[in-house]
Parts: structure tokens; sequence; C-alpha cells
């Protein structure tokens, strides 16, 4: 695998999810030490610099993914040649096992909220949902699951499949008929791409519309998540970006005069989440921010390319 095909997965979706990307972005930068041709110190840390800044080009909202690239580079030992590689590689191999222990954590808190007989209603593909659904089927707790396609991408079906292989009922519902598949479930789990300082969660479209339509009919909305989903970049007074994808991924050869909207993701208002349940805890979304400061200092940096 090479350092270019990485991001070329990442931009086409081949990777999706924040923590995949994340965990793939990381990975990757082992990938660009081994393809450097630099002969000393600097060179491979600017191509280090470089290698991030193609990755950061990827999926504008992705915090997570920019967080743990970030945190490697941070970590550099800029002493020799030997050293740098070698704090590359530890410092990626501390994200991945901190990745690896959140979700389990995260899956031990939020399976506890799944009783014997709920309904569970997700949408889109969130790894972080199915180590939590595949957790509360390890307790024998029996319950179903009920999910959106998430056109146009349709990640959705990943998570019936996933979920069905698991010998959990699920049922798969277009993402017109949410107030169907919500009607009848007790608990919204949704995954995270970003959280901002207002305490938004902001996740794959229709999360906000599903999130209001659970409101009415007075279902708790989960948004579970690792911490470094949250983007410092919000503290700073920036707007967290809102990734809009290409037209023709809603319709190919649509008509001319026909304007699309492809945005990927929308913003979970903070009145909408009962709990953001990551490593941390469970937290309304203004006191897991207030946490986020004292567990992620590290992060409170203004950064540019
Ligand atoms: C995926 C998506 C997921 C979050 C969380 O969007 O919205 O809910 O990324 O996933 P896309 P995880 O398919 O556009 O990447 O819990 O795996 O981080």
């Amino acid at each position: 695998m090479e350092f270019k095909s990485v991001v070329r997965d990442i931009k086409s979706m081949k990777v999706q999810g924040a923590e995949r990307i994340a965990r793939a972005a990381v990975e990757s930068l082992k990938l660009a030490v081994k393809e450097s041709k630099a002969k000393n110190v600097s060179g491979l840390v600017s191509d280090l610099h470089h290698a991030k800044k193609m990755l950061f080009l990827t999926r504008p909202t992705e915090p997570c993914m920019r967080n743990s690239v970030n945190y490697v580079l941070d970590n550099l030992q800029t002493d020799d040649m030997v050293e740098l590689k070698k704090s590359v590689f530890f410092a990626v191999g501390e994200v991945i096992e901190r990745f690896d222990k959140n979700q389990k954590i995260i899956a031990q808190i939020a399976s506890k909220k799944i009783k014997n007989g709920s309904v569970v209603f997700t949408h889109c593909h969130s790894s972080t949902i199915l180590e939590i659904i595949k957790e509360a089927k390890k307790q024998g707790k029996k319950f179903e699951v009920h999910n959106t396609e998430t056109r146009p991408r349709f990640q959705g079906r990943i998570t019936a499949k996933e979920v069905a292989q698991l010998g959990i009922p699920v049922r798969h519902f277009v993402d017109a008929a949410a107030r169907y598949a919500l009607k009848s479930a007790d608990i919204v789990l949704i995954g995270a791409d970003s959280i901002t300082t207002e305490g938004k969660v902001i996740n794959k479209i229709g999360s906000e519309l599903f999130a209001e339509i659970a409101k009415k009919f007075d279902i708790p909305v989960y948004a579970c998540t690792d911490s470094w989903k949250f983007d410092p970049d919000t503290v700073f007074g920036f707007e967290e970006e809102i990734e809009i994808r290409r037209e023709d991924e809603i319709w190919k050869r649509a008509p001319k005069g026909i304007k699309i909207d492809n945005y990927a993701f929308e913003k979970v208002s903070p009145e909408l989440i009962t709990g953001i349940i990551s490593e941390l805890g469970i937290y309304k979304p203004y006191i897991f921010i207030q946490e986020i400061k004292i567990h992620n200092k590290w992060m409170f940096k203004r950064r540019f390319f």
C-alpha cells in the first residue's frame, strides 16, 4: 500500500466513518516515512507535514483525523533520523491502542442503555455504534435495530449487513421513512464526526432531522464517540466546515438547470441530545466540552497547515 492510495481511499470513501478515517490517516504516516527520500531530519519533518496537508484535504469535517495526525506530529523526536522515524511509529501505535481501548469503554457504558426488548434506532454507519451493539448482544440482551439507508452513499446498508451478521433482528428503512422507524424505537444511538465548542454534534446528514422526530416521540438521543472528535478549531472562532460532496453522487447526469446540494453532514443542536457518551463518561453536551478542556488540553493550540 502506498501513502497516496490511502489518501485516495479516504477521499473516495472506500474508508469511511470518522474513527476508521483517523486510524487509516495515522497509519499512513508510517508509509510517508518509508516512502520519504529525505536525507536529514528537517527534510523528513517537512515530508510529514506535506503528508498531513494531503490528508486534511480529503474530508474537511473530520477533526478526529486532524487531532490524531497532530498528536503524532506533536510528539516527534527530532534529534536524529532514526529517533524521528521511531517516534512516528511509536506515536501511531499509541493512537491506535487508544482508539481500541476507548471503543471498548464506550461500548461498556452505552450498552447499559440497551435493555432486553429495546428497539435501537441508528443512522449511517458508525464503528462505535457497532461496538455498542456487539457488546449488548454479548451481554445476552435480545433487542432489535432499526436503521436508515443513508442516501446517497447507502452506508446504512453496511450497518444493516453487520447487524444481521451478528444475528440481531434488523429493519431497514429509506431515510424518508424515519418517522416509522422511530415511532417504535426506545433509544437513538448515533455516532459523531465532530463536536463543536458550543456542544453541537456533527454527524451524517439527516441526524438532526431524526433527533427532532425523536424529541417529538420522547425518545432519548445519545451521540457515542471518542472525545477526539472534538474540533479545537471551533474554540478559536472558526465555524466547522460541513463537507459538500459531488452533485453526481445524488443524481448522475442530472438535466441542466438543476443545482444539487450534497451536504454530507449536519449539526445536531445540543438541546436535542440527551447525552454524549465517550470514554470520559456520559455528559450533557455543554459539560462534555468542559471535560474535554480538562482531559485533552494538548489539542488547544491554533494550528495552520
Ligand atoms: C459516517 C458517519 C458516522 C461517524 C461516526 O459518515 O457519519 O456516524 O463518522 O463513525 P461517512 P465512527 O460515511 O460520510 O464517513 O463511530 O466509526 O467514528
